[in-house]
């Protein structure tokens, strides 16, 4: 696709959009970028983009559309607002950023991961095995500048390892990663997608225009994706934590192994995987399989393993004080997230969760609780539905508190010396924080504080 001239508006202000505005306007298009804030409120956004020659509204969506050819909206606004309703009367395309950095360049060797935990993990190791073997890389999609920035400043050999979330997924037409990978599926986001159905179907985006030249790479072990499975066109290549199979990548023996149809090679040991729990082990064949099938050499990737120690805000350690170990998990923004944090770090636990309703269900996390979590805080929009379902199942050591400083306090107030102390909320942060990680990083202030408080 040739922008250059093209008459394209970005629909909001954020990472994305100003991403795409520096990158369109470097490539000759004729931006015009609206955002239902208002300036005072998005004065650094602003500044990366007051140099360049092109149309600001603000504090409105409602922007004129007779001369606009094309519209890219940032992931996080939905498909119904009048804009966007008024330009499908008119036959204006209406995509995500990813779709459009597909479209200008198609032959990049763009992977692309998706899924609804895992994602971030995965997307960043599988971009530590490319640096580890030497290729320039960019891990971009829902992590970092955005994707089209990255675009403008890269060459046609680099690698792009993308987190793709169903959000940019959902307005795609002709994207094709040369591999995809879905880690798992569990509802999530039900809020904006309103079925599950709907869910599933945009993840399956991740696949659907890829051909017998791609590879797609799927978890033997989710049920869902199984079935999914039989609608993939490309080259399919399983990966599993349960099962041995006859070409893939699964656990064999305390090993990580692909077997690749003829010979079964061992990649590394499991227990010399830093990153804890069984969802981990998935992230790590998910990456191994991505690596195998772009011809990573193995010991690299052994290495690169070995040294990894996963990403900020997911069962990332924090701290000690008086024997109680602190750990943020605040990119655990669904229930299943969460259960799989529970199951991963070291009972008795005490569990801070609750945030943003997003129309999940918490059944099964209060479930996954078993003798593992001793006691539960609870904050923001969730935290009395959280808490009637967790009477429901007769958990009743239940803490309601305000804000991050005080579940953590308080927290600390329950524990004992061996214990674990867990932010993880099950659910988005929105209600309270602009995103997980300004979510994240007021809970390790708080132990900060606690610590200095308590002078140790
Ligand atoms: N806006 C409007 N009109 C509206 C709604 C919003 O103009 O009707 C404006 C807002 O005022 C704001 C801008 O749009 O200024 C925000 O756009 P956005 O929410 O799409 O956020 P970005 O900053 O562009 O960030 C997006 C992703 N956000 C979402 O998908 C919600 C980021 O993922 C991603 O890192 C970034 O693009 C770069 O690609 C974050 C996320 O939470 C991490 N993702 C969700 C998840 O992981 O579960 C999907």
């Amino acid at each position: 696709m040739n922008i250059k001239d093209k008459r394209v508006l970005i629909l909001g202000l954020g990472i994305s959009g100003v991403s795409t505005a520096k990158a369109l306007t470097k490539l000759g298009a004729k931006v015009t970028i609206s955002d239902i804030n208002p300036e005072e409120e998005l004065k650094d956004r602003i500044d990366e983009i007051k140099d360049m020659n092109l149309n600001l509204y603000l504090g409105t969506n409602d922007v004129p559309l007779d001369d606009i050819d094309l519209i890219v909206k940032s992931p996080g606004i939905p498909l119904t607002i009048d804009i966007i309703k008024e330009a499908n009367k008119r036959n204006i395309e209406v995509i995500t950023d990813i779709e459009l950095a597909y479209r200008i360049c198609p032959e990049r060797n763009f992977i692309a991961i998706t899924g609804t935990n895992g994602k971030t993990t995965t997307t960043t190791l599988i971009g530590e095995l490319f640096e580890g073997a030497g290729i320039k890389t960019h891990v971009s999609g829902n992590i970092g500048v955005g994707i089209m920035w990255d675009l403008v400043n890269s060459n046609d050999e680099d690698v792009f390892v993308i987190e793709t979330s169903s959000f940019q997924l959902e307005s795609t037409k002709y994207f094709k990663p040369k591999v995809s990978v879905i880690i798992n599926v569990t509802p999530d986001h039900l809020n904006w997608h309103k079925t599950y159905e709907n869910y599933i179907n945009a993840k399956k985006k991740v696949f659907i225009n890829q051909t017998k030249n791609e590879y797609t790479v799927l978890n033997y072990d989710d049920q869902l994706l199984r079935k999914i499975g039989e609608e993939v066109n490309s080259n399919l290549i399983w990966f599993s934590v349960d099962n041995k199979l006859s070409k893939g990548a699964y656990i064999d023996d305390g090993y990580v192994v692909i077997n690749d149809g003829e010979k079964i090679h061992r990649i590394l040991k499991t227990d010399e995987i830093k990153i804890l729990g069984k969802h981990n082990l998935e992230n790590v064949l998910a990456s191994v399989s991505v690596g195998w099938i772009m011809g990573l050499d193995m010991h690299i990737m052994a290495n690169v393993i070995k040294n990894f120690k996963g990403v900020e805000h997911r069962i990332e350690y924090v701290d000690t004080i008086k024997g109680v170990k602190f750990y943020n998990d605040s990119k655990g923004t669904n229930p299943d997230a969460s259960i799989k944090a529970v199951l991963a770090v070291s009972p008795p636990i005490i569990l801070i969760a609750g945030g943003k309703d997003k129309g999940s269900e918490f059944d099964e996390f209060i479930e996954s609780f078993g003798d593992r979590v001793k006691s539960l805080v609870l904050l923001g929009e969730t935290k009395e539905k959280i808490k009637a379902t967790a009477i429901k199942y007769g958990f009743n050591n239940i803490h309601m508190v305000k804000n991050m400083k005080e579940a953590v306090y308080k927290s600390f107030e329950l524990s004992q010396p061996g214990d674990s102390i867990l932010l993880s909320p099950a659910c988005a942060s929105w209600d309270m924080y602009s995103n997980y990680e300004v979510r994240g990083r007021d809970f390790k202030d708080s132990v900060k504080s606690l610590k200095e408080a308590k002078n140790v």
